[in-house]
C-alpha cells in the first residue's frame, strides 16, 4: 500500500509539533511517564502489534508518550507502525522513534522519511556523528515539519562513562559538549539517564529550561525515578517494570500515583 512521502508534506500551519503535543499532554494527564514499548522476543510476530495495542489501551490514562525501538521497528512494518501510532495520536499523545540515528545526511533523511511515513513525531540522535553532512539535513527537514529531535546526552548504563564520561584536554567532559550542541542545534530535548542524578542536575543548569530532559533506567536499570524528577527530568522514559509485570495497567498507575506530587 504506497505512502504518503513527508519529504513532499510541510507542516500543516494548524498541527501541533511534536514538543507541544508531549508537554499539553503531560499537563492534561497529569503525567510525565513516556512508555517504552519494549516487547520481549516472540518467534511469531502476528501478535506482536496487537500486545503493544493492548498495553496501549491499558496504560494510556497514566501516559504522556510512547517510545518504540527495534523490539517493534525491526519486525513490524511501516503499515503496523502507523497502525500503532494511529492510536497514540487518537490519544494526543506523540510518539518517539528510537533508533539512536548516527549517519550521514542523505542516510539519515531516508530513515526519517520511512519513520515519519510510519507516523513518529520525534526520532531520537546519537549527536556523535556531528552536524555538517551529519544531522544538518535531518534537523533542517524535521523544522519544517514539526516533528522533533532527542539527542543522547548521558546514557543510562554503566558503560556510558566511557564514551559520553570521556573528559577531553580542555576538562570538559563529552557529555558537556553533546549538552551545548543540543543547545545550539535548538533540539527539543536530550536523554539523560535516570540511574545519573548528578549529570541530570548539571544538565538542567547547562541547558536552561528550554529543552526537555528525558531519562530512562528508572526501575529495571535501578534508577530513582522521584530523584531524576528532583534532579531537573521532565519525563521519564520506563518499560520492562511496566511491559513486563503480570499487569502493566497496575504498575502504570502505582508509578503514576507515587509521582503525583512531584
Ligand atoms: O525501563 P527499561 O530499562 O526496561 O527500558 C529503558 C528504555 O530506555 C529502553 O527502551 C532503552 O533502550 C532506553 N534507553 C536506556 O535504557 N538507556 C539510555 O541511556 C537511553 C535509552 C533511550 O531511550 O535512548 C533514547
Amino acid at each position: 500500500m504506497p505512502f504518503e512521502n513527508p519529504i513532499d508534506v510541510q507542516k500543516d500551519k494548524k498541527s501541533v509539533s511534536f514538543k507541544a503535543l508531549l508537554e499539553s499532554r503531560a499537563k492534561r494527564s497529569k503525567s510525565r511517564l513516556i512508555l517504552a514499548l519494549d516487547l520481549p522476543y516472540r518467534d511469531q510476530i502476528v501478535t506482536l502489534s496487537s500486545s503493544a495495542k493492548e498495553i496501549l489501551e491499558d496504560t494510556a490514562e497514566y501516559i504522556c508518550g510512547v517510545k518504540m525501538n527495534f523490539h517493534l521497528i525491526a519486525p513490524l512494518g511501516i503499515n503496523e507502525l502507523k497502525s500503532i501510532n494511529d492510536m497514540i495520536s487518537s490519544y494526543d499523545m506523540p510518539s518517539i522513534a528510537d533508533v539512536k540515528l548516527n549517519d550521514i545526511d542523505n542516510t539519515n533523511k531516508i530513515a526519517a522519511q520511512y519513520l515519519w511515513s510510519a507516523g513518529f513525531s520525534a526520532i531520537i540522535v546519537n549527536p556523535f556523528v556531528g552536524y555538517e553532512g551529519g544531522l544538518d539535513l535531518l534537523l533542517k527537514l524535521s523544522k519544517e515539519r514539526g516533528k522533533g529531535i532527542i539527542s543522547l546526552a548521558y546514557m543510562s548504563h554503566k558503560g556510558a562513562d566511557e564514551g559520553y564520561g570521556l573528559q577531553l584536554k580542555n576538562g570538559e567532559s563529552m557529555y558537556e559538549i553533546f549538552l551545548d550542541r543540543a543547545k545550539e542545534w535548538q533540539l527539543d530535548g536530550v536523554v539523560v539517564g535516570s540511574t545519573r542524578p548528578e549529570i541530570i542536575a548539571a544538565a538542567r543548569l547547562r541547558l536552561g529550561p528550554e529543552i526537555k530532559i528525558l531519562s530512562p533506567g528508572s526501575g529495571a536499570q535501578g534508577g530513582d525515578p522521584k530523584r531524576s524528577l528532583e534532579a531537573g527530568s521532565d519525563y521519564l522514559i520506563v518499560g520492562r517494570s511496566i511491559i513486563e509485570n503480570a499487569n502493566p495497567k497496575a504498575e502504570a498507575k502505582r508509578l503514576f500515583d507515587s509521582l503525583l506530587s512531584s
